[in-house]
Formats: structure tokens, sequence, C-alpha cells
């Protein structure tokens, strides 16, 4: 396809309320979104690396200088045939799959445009509608977490994930089992123990927490395999999983019994769908993870938790949850049975509220072919 410009913008976007994980507190959202224009459409694609290099090694400002340097002007002189293409063509440059998935998950929006078909139907999806779930942020104070569950049980929502540190975790496990007893509960610990929690870790079980999502290193196997022999209780991987390769390592050590997969941090949706299959093929279940999404990135992941293996809830939940006034539309709703309906439109399915953007972006860069114009 031709590639006659790509956009790059940043937005600052204030969260409805401020979310807090065991690595800190993010209130104030910076969301990189490109736009690639070619042949009369325009693709989106969003960002979906956080203000620091906490969660990955990547951030707002090491993806925009990537994509600025290297994988803009690599795009306009490779311009791929479709989105499947891009990993090969951004090949010379590793890691930053954040930045990657920016750019390859906005050429699958153009390709699913020029064919006329869902986002959706393209990737191979084949549900009409997803489960969701909700991930709440570490609260002031348990009588306000259980304040917030009980919200987002009355909305529908069929998983409710806490993030959990030392110092907020049993207890407040033991509190929320108590008034729920009935809802379908796990945890996320963005890597804030080390093995010799071990003992703790398997004190967890008594919850019948549905999984907990990385317990140990951001960048380990190992070690939560040897967790996982000590735990009845499912560990689901996060940060560890980078691609396919990351997905069989884990399963085969046994690792985790669930993944989640975020379409940045494997670098878009082609390695998406690989990591999908290879966990398909091995009986791992997978849900599709959250990263603080505006409705661009929300409308990808939607599109994605189509596909079969996304069996079990996902942090995909409705724009309201995030922002006052989100930037497609319609916003993302969520039924009060907890599913979101795929929209049948060809492309994402949402329309973008172009003047909003505008007015919400504080730093715009175009990158045309030979060029880079400010
Ligand atoms: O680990 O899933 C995570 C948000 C930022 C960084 C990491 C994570 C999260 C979430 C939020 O859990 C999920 C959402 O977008 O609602
Ligand atoms: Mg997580």
């Amino acid at each position: 396809m031709k590639i006659d410009e790509i956009v790059l913008r940043e937005l600052n976007l204030r969260l409805v309320r401020p979310f807090q994980t065991s690595f800190g507190v993010t209130r104030d959202r910076r969301v990189v979104l490109a736009e690639i224009h070619s042949e009369g459409l325009i693709g989106w694609g969003e960002c979906t690396a956080g203000e620091h290099p906490h969660f990955s090694e990547e951030s707002v400002d090491s993806c925009w200088q990537v994509i600025v340097d290297e994988l803009g002007p690599t795009l306009l002189r490779h311009e791929p045939e479709n989105g499947g293409e891009c990993p090969r063509i951004f090949g010379l440059v590793r890691g930053n799959r954040m930045a990657k998935a920016t750019l390859e998950n906005a050429i699958w929006d153009i390709e699913a445009q020029r064919a006329g078909v869902p986002l959706s139907d393209l990737l191979g999806g084949v549900r009409e509608k997803i489960p969701c779930g909700v991930s709440i942020g570490i609260q002031a104070s348990i009588s306000e977490l259980l304040e917030v569950i009980e919200r987002e049980v009355a909305a529908g929502y069929q998983r409710i994930k806490l993030k959990c540190k030392p110092g907020w975790d049993m207890e407040v496990f033991e509190k929320v089992r108590h008034r729920f007893p009935g809802i379908t509960l796990s945890c996320d610990a963005n890597s804030a123990y080390r093995l010799r929690d071990a003992d703790h870790l398997a004190a967890f079980d008594a919850f019948d927490l549905l999984m907990v999502e990385q317990p140990l290193w951001y960048d380990d196997f190992y070690y939560h395999s040897m967790l996982q022999k000590r735990l009845d209780t499912a560990i689901c991987l996060d940060e560890s999983i980078r691609n396919r390769r990351d997905a069989l390592a884990a399963i085969e050590m046994e690792s985790c019994r669930i993944i989640n997969i975020k379409l940045g941090r494997v670098g878009g949706f082609s390695e998406a769908i690989a990591v999908h299959n290879a966990a398909y093929e091995r009986g791992i279940p997978v849900w599709c993870g959250g990263m603080l999404e505006s409705g661009i990135g929300r409308s990808h992941n939607i599109a994605l938790s189509t596909l079969a293996n996304f069996s079990l809830p996902g942090d995909v939940s409705a724009s309201k949850r995030y922002w006052a006034e989100d930037i497609i539309e319609p916003e993302v709703t969520v039924s009060a049975t907890g599913e979101i309906a795929i929209s049948q439109e060809p492309g994402r399915g949402y329309a973008v509220k172009t003047e909003l953007i505008e007015r919400l972006t504080v730093r715009k860069e175009h990158l045309r072919a030979h060029a880079v114009v400010g």
C-alpha cells in the first residue's frame, strides 16, 4: 500500500480517577497516537507505553524517538501490503515492541478498511461479543475498595482483578471474599514479590482466585515455574511474555497456566495472534490485558479479544471507567451482563473524534517519504 503520511501526536488525557499499581500512581496519561494516511484511508494506532519505563523498558518518550527516527522512515520506505509484513520490515530494530505495535496496528486498521471487513474478521475472530472484567487499582482503604467492587459487580463485570503488593494482599482478599463470596476474583502483583515469599503466596490459595498475575520478576520464567509447583492457584504471566517463543518457553516450563496478551507488549497484532495460537494449541487460555488505553487502543483490544482462545474475561472495560470523554464514537459500553458487542462496520468499528483529538494534542510530527516536517 502507498503510504502518504504518518502523523504522530501526543495527547494529554486525565483519567477520571487515579490508578495505583505496585509501581506507582497514574493520574494523567500521555497518549501517543499514529495516524497513517494511505490512498484516501486513515489507519489509527495507539502507543501503549507508560509515562515512565516501569511496566516495561519502553516509555512515551522512547517510543516517540524510535518511531520518528527509525520505524516511521522504515515504514515509509517499505510500504507493506498488509499488517503481517510489519514485523519483518521492522526486524532490524531490536525490542521497542510498543513502538512497533503503534505503527503495525494502524496498518491492520487500513487493511481491514480496504477489504471492507471488520478488523475482528481480518484477525480471524469468531466472537460477536466479548466477556469483560475490570482491573481495580490499590485504594486508600479496604472499605473504599469494597465500594468500588460493589459498583463494578453491579455494572455487570464478569471478573474482578485486584492490584496487590506486600501489605495490600491477604487482609484485602479476606475482606473481599467475606463480602463477595461468589465473584470471580483474581490479583495482579506486577512483579512485587520474590521467591522467598512463596509460602506467603501459597496462602493466597485460600481465596479461590482465578489466577495470580505476574507475582515475580518481570523478565522471569524459571522462578515462576518453581513457584507454580507450590501453588494450587494458576499463575498468569503478563510482563514476562514478549513473543511466541516466550509463550512456548513458559508453557513448556509450566511457569504459568494462563497468559495475558497485550498488543503493545508483544509488538502488535501479528505477534499477538502468534502467541494466541501457540497457547490455543497447548490448551492454555488467554485474555486481553489493558494499559489504560484511549478509545483507539481499546478498539484494537476489542477486535483482538474476538479470537477463539480469548476465553477468559479481559481487562477491556467501558470508556467511562477511564475518561470523562473518550476520543472515539460511539464510546465503548459494556452490557448489564458484562459484555461488549462487536461492531460489524469495516475497520475498527469506532469513529474518531478528530476535533477533540486536535484540541488535546500537545505535540505533533508529520513524517513523509524523504522528509520530516515539524
Ligand atoms: O499489569 O495489567 C497490568 C495498567 C497499566 C500497566 C499495567 C497493567 C495495567 C492494568 C490496567 O491492570 C488495565 C486496564 O487498562 O484497565
Ligand atoms: Mg498485569
